[in-house]
């Protein structure tokens, strides 16, 4: 049979206000276009009529201008979870407008299980193959997994975007399993290999709750990472260099670990060095997404496998996986974003974790997502669902920021995302600190020495010398006063502790 098909317009315009909309995809990577596109046009009119018009958004990660950039713009988004990296988004968050969850990507599907964001009225899918059955719909997702086949199973209507950029044999790629329903029947989740495939390569629906698919061929708006610098280079050497000591020290096998390496240029930097490296072995990949940089290490024969739950990468390096199906079905594997950052499996296959901080204290706690405290930068992601579980949990970022103005190590974080508890290792352009088997003091020096630059060593060690006795010393007036100085003179380095203790 053949399903009704509807325009994009049509779609927005079933759409009511308060209504949420539960969407597929995950960072800009198969996330459902042509509705929003007009959703948002519709909520700029409905504005102007004097009518109220917004929407909860959920989503597996970050999305695209088209669904929450311009939404955002036309003030219509009353609640969104659980990541966003757009800037206008940000910019409306930070002025109070959108009530926002930063949560744990893994978490994302449960919750909305759970019933804790109450109904979800809308699933819109993009897909790149329909199979319209009677009974059951087979969508084939595009270039990504996200909360798929979660909302589409929940939600109360589905609209689904067939969009004929995307290649079919996409559906190579995809893994579609859903765990459970938590209680005591729930089973195991039972990847015990990188590669493993254990679900479907469909996402079933229910075709009674399918009110249109829209037809359309629409690319990716896919993100662009800045370009690699000497600092982001000389940081990927030092993640290189550490993981060859851990191997010769024997803490990871000969086999080497699964990686899992955060999005963006870093990101991309790490896996750059971790490629040029020999001494390291061929390596495999559990992460939440893979960069153009896996995609060539992909071909090389240097990673060998990897599972993800996205393709973030340009159009044209899409194209290049679906014009080489065959090879790379059998070295990639796309995931339900539950799965690609579930705590269990992350455990399971010791998998190395190397994310990107904001800032990270002297004791080993790190900020990802606020800067000096209040403004939201992007949000969690994935990092925490990695960081807590990951076999070796390591927090990159670089000594400065904003040409040298700001410190990345600071006294005490303005925000906590991954706690000391969860940190094992800091590398910045510097330097490796590495705090396993230390406490706050020895963590403190180790940190200090060799990952701070330079022009902040004096102040750093100042600081520890004017905190209070304890097993985590810390002077409660001055531990923002970093943070307080840029903020009232521009550049940390003009700090005087002195102000602080008066
Ligand atoms: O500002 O954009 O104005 O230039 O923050 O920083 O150095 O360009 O680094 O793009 O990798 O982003 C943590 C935000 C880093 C990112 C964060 C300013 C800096 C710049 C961006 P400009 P960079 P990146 C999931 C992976 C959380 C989610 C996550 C992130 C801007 O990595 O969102 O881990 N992480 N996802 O100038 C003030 C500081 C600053 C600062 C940097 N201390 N104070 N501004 N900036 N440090 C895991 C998986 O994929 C599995």
């Amino acid at each position: 049979m053949t399903y009704n098909r509807i325009t994009a317009a049509e779609g927005a315009a079933m759409i009511k206000d308060g209504d949420y909309i539960a969407l597929s995809g995950f960072t800009p990577n198969g996330v459902p276009k042509a509705v929003f596109r007009e959703l948002s046009k519709r909520a700029v009119r409905e504005h102007e009529a004097g009518k109220p018009f917004q929407v909860g958004i959920l989503t597996g990660a970050s999305s695209l201008q088209s669904v929450e950039g311009d939404m955002a713009n036309a003030h219509a988004i009353k609640f969104r979870a659980p990541f966003s990296t757009n800037k206008d988004f940000r910019t409306h968050v930070n002025l109070g407008e959108i009530d926002y969850e930063d949560t744990h990507l893994g978490n994302m599907a449960e919750r909305i299980r759970h019933g804790f964001y109450g109904t979800i009225d809308w699933a819109i899918i993009e897909v790149s193959d329909l199979d319209e059955g009677a009974s059951e719909c087979k969508a084939y997702l595009s270039s990504s997994g996200g909360i798929s086949t979660t909302i589409a199973r929940l939600a109360k209507k589905v609209i689904i975007e067939y969009n004929h950029f995307h290649n079919p044999n996409s559906k190579c790629l995809h893994d579609t399993y859903e765990p459970g329903e938590c209680g005591f029947d729930r089973q195991p989740i039972p990847i015990i290999h990188v590669i493993d495939k254990v679900g479907k390569n469909y996402v079933p629906i229910d075709p009674k709750k399918i009110v249109g698919v829209v037809e359309c061929n629409i690319p990716e708006e896919a993100r662009v990472f800045k370009p690699l610098t000497p600092e982001t280079k000389q940081m990927g050497y030092n993640v290189a260099e550490f993981l060859v000591n851990d191997m010769k020290q024997g803490h990871i096998p000969p086999q080497f670990l699964p990686l899992q390496s955060g999005v963006g240029a870093t990101g991309n930097a790490v896996l750059e060095a971790l490629g040029q490296n020999p001494h390291i072995p061929h390596f495999k990949v559990y992460s939440e997404v893979v960069q153009e940089s896996a995609i060539g290490l992909i071909q090389k024969g240097i990673i060998t496998e990897a599972s993800a739950t996205a393709m973030t990468v340009t159009n044209e390096c899409l194209k290049k996986i679906y014009d080489n199906m065959d090879f790379f079905k059998k070295h990639l594997v796309i995931r339900q974003s539950e799965i690609a950052n579930s705590p269990e499996i992350i455990r399971r296959l010791g998998v190395i974790a190397i994310n990107t901080a904001i800032e990270c204290d002297l004791y080993g706690n790190e900020n990802s997502s606020h800067i000096c405290g209040a403004r939201l930068m992007n949000g969690i992601g994935g990092s925490c669902d990695y960081e807590r579980n990951g076999y070796i949990s390591i927090f990159t970022t670089a000594s400065t920021a904003k040409n040298g103005c700001i410190s990345a190590i600071v006294p005490m974080c303005t925000h906590v995302d991954s706690t000391e508890h969860d940190v094992d290792v800091i590398i910045t352009e510097q330097g490796i600190a590495d705090l396993r088997g230390k406490g706050p003091l020895r963590r403190a020096h180790e940190i200090i020495e060799n990952c701070v630059h330079p022009d902040y060593k004096p102040i750093l060690r100042e600081y520890l010398k004017i905190s209070d006795r304890g097993h985590e010393p810390q002077s409660l007036r001055a531990a923002f006063a970093m943070h307080d100085t840029f903020m009232r003179k521009g550049d940390m380095r003009l700090v005087d502790f002195g102000e602080y203790l008066k």
